[in-house]
């Protein structure tokens, strides 16, 4: 039997509150070497910095060097998108280093009766086709995860598969409220397999160089990384105004740290991010470091394999990532059934995380109790648990819009 041995080592994920370990959670308002933080002048100057710093070398890594040139292309441009209701626009993005280059497409709805709007930007899993049953999307050409639901076997996204994620896209409820959606395949940034050979990261290797540096960018760095190449391009398109950047899942965990990474992102919203995105590392609720980094080898810096069964020593937990979006708006979601995500993991993340956002007078969450599931709690950090599974749903959709509407102006 060709089992790994590593998956024999992994004890069954617990589910049982009670058997959570008792952990001191790392207070974002002490230094590493002690000191207190009492202002945002201090936690901007002393803090920030050094938790950054931390999830930038230890846990999802960090960034090379700087790209050699960039560029953007609107490639296919029309008023007519969603029977009139909304303007479409497709721009591939290019990226070189060492004479090495990859092109990624964004595209964006816009509705039409606002000439400046806000868009959520977002990757989708299976290709820009699968998000609308609009033809004038090509089908993805880059890698796609297999799927039998979809009839996928070669990682190559077929004519069958377009529209067949629509449902996770509410992009008419979008338009409806004035916003827009911009969205990226994310198997054109990086595929998402543990082989480093493709995708943006090898466009940095030096000669012979084969993998990133331990300290080096896994995955959810390069993701979050073509998400801050996107927003360039947002931020110079006339038609748009503020840009938040959102995320389902493994992508949630990308949002997340782009929003870290990227002041420009007006606004960051996690969806059922889970382990290494918003629920706290040091429950071990669910997915746990371990677990994650066998199954995903690639997702995260070599460096945080060491924290696998060894949660105890991390100086930081996923409550401090969400703080260094702070003090912009944040929105933190759950499904109650997304138990290997961690609900309470990712609400308390949320809750620990708000003590930042009260330097800057925001409101986060006040409570360490949960809501009630479908009982949204919206402040600048808002936090809502869904009922039913891992997912996006119009549900959460609605949420964010509402949200968005009132914190992210
Ligand atoms: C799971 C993984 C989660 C989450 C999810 C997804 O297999 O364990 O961390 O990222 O995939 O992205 O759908």
């Amino acid at each position: 039997l060709l089992l790994s041995p590593m998956i024999f080592a992994q004890p069954e994920a617990n589910y049982d509150e009670s058997k959570v370990p008792k952990f001191p959670l790392p207070d974002p308002l002490t230094t590493f070497s002690g000191n207190p933080i009492a202002n945002k002048t201090q936690w901007e100057e002393n803090r920030r910095f050094e938790i950054f710093q931390f999830f930038e070398r230890q846990v999802y890594g960090k960034v090379p060097d700087r790209l050699d040139e960039y560029s953007f292309k609107l490639w296919e441009e029309s008023d007519d998108a969603y029977g009139g209701k909304a303007r479409r626009k497709q721009v591939a993005i290019s990226l070189t280093k060492n004479k090495r280059t990859i092109t990624y497409n964004l595209l964006i709805y816009l509705p039409k009766g606002n000439p400046k709007a806000p868009v959520f930007l977002g990757y989708n899993f299976y290709g820009n086709h699968t998000v609308t049953d609009d033809p004038k999307v090509p089908i993805t050409k880059a890698w796609v995860s297999n799927n039998e639901s979809f009839g996928i076997t070669d990682h190559k996204a077929t004519e069958a598969t377009r529209g067949v994620r629509k449902h996770r896209w509410a992009i008419e409820k979008m338009l409806d409220n004035g916003y827009g959606l911009a969205t990226i395949h994310y198997g054109e940034v990086d595929p998402d397999k543990n082989d480093f050979s493709d995708g943006l990261h090898q466009l940095f290797y030096k000669d012979g160089q084969v993998k990133p540096k331990t300290n080096e960018w896994g995955s959810i760095a390069a993701w979050a990384f073509g998400l801050s190449k996107a927003m360039d391009y947002l931020e110079n398109d006339t038609n748009i105004s503020d840009v938040i950047v959102f995320g389902h899942s493994r992508l949630g965990k990308a949002a997340l740290w782009a929003g870290a990474t990227d002041k420009r992102f007006a606004g960051v919203i996690s969806n059922n991010s889970g382990c290494g995105g918003a629920a706290l590392s040091k429950r071990k609720f669910g997915e746990t470091v371990a677990r994650i980094n066998n199954s995903f080898p690639h997702w995260f810096a070599g460096s945080f394999k060491k924290y696998g069964n060894n949660e105890r020593t991390l100086p930081v937990d996923q409550h401090q990532l969400l703080a260094l979006v702070a003090p912009r708006p944040l929105y933190v979601a759950s499904a109650a059934e997304d138990r290997w995500a961690d609900p309470k993991g990712e609400f308390l993340s949320a809750y620990h995380a708000s003590k930042v956002y009260a330097l800057y007078g925001k409101q986060g969450i006040d409570s360490p109790e949960m809501p009630a599931i479908d009982q949204p709690l919206q402040n600048t950090v808002a936090y809502h648990i869904r009922s039913g599974k891992h997912d996006v749903t119009d549900y959460d959709w609605e949420q964010y819009i509402t949200w968005a509407k009132t914190f992210v102006k």
